[in-house]
């Protein structure tokens, strides 16, 4: 155990020393409101920037689409030459196609098709700013005349900086030694993707999030 601490501990130091990660990662964290249902869960989203490649992890909490907690999901994207990240992939049997773009200027336009298996289209329409994302949710089921609402909700979060981990708003070498503990201990605290799962993934996550810096 003394081994692996210290193999993470060097590895994140020579991160943070040389500024070398993968990519720039940005999270936000926060909660859907299904406003016609009157149900609510947790999202958290981890978008992680390498030159024109993005990926961004989704996860969505609690009893969404009428059923158990989603297991989450990766959408991958490409920044074009106007800065707008174009969306584009798959997910079954969650989601049978994910599309869309999140403009330069922060407006989100994403349509998940198949969504639940059950309902056929999921909209989702807002926006993102450095400090937050606010957007609202459009779940159709197909009706006999076509596409029906069957709910609208909300989505609210709010931006989070993974790598401080005690969360006193800087980042330093106590940072890198506690996140280096919860890795070893497997706390909660070191699965940056909030898969359940610790491993490299999260190293790398943790990473990205010092060397870019917290806002
Ligand atoms: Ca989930
Ligand atoms: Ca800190
Ligand atoms: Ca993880």
């Amino acid at each position: 155990m003394r081994t692996i601490r210290s193999f993470i501990v060097g590895v994140l130091s020579t991160f943070a020393l040389v500024g070398v990660a993968r990519g720039q990662v940005i999270a936000y964290e926060g909660m859907w409101f299904n406003d016609t249902f009157g149900s609510q869960g947790g999202v958290y989203f981890v978008g992680t920037q390498d030159g024109s490649d993005v990926s961004m992890y989704v996860d969505i909490d609690g009893n969404a689409f009428g059923g158990t907690d989603p297991d989450p999901i990766t959408v991958v994207g490409t920044i074009d030459g106007t800065g707008d990240l174009v969306l584009s992939g798959s997910n079954p049997p969650l989601y049978d196609s994910i599309s869309g773009t999140i403009t330069a200027g922060g407006v989100i336009t994403v349509d998940l098709a198949g969504a639940g298996g059950f309902f056929p289209l999921v909209e989702v329409r807002g926006t993102l700013t450095a400090d937050d994302m606010n957007a609202t949710y459009t779940i159709y089921t197909s009706g006999p005349g076509g596409l029906a609402v069957f709910a609208e909700g909300r989505m609210e979060a709010t931006r989070v900086c993974l790598a401080d981990i005690d969360g006193n708003g800087v980042l330093n070498l106590d940072d890198i030694l506690l996140y280096a503990d919860a890795f070893v201990s497997g706390g909660d605290a070191a699965d940056m993707n909030k898969d359940g799962v610790l491993n490299l993934d999260d190293i790398i996550t943790f990473a990205g999030s010092f060397t870019g810096g917290c806002p």
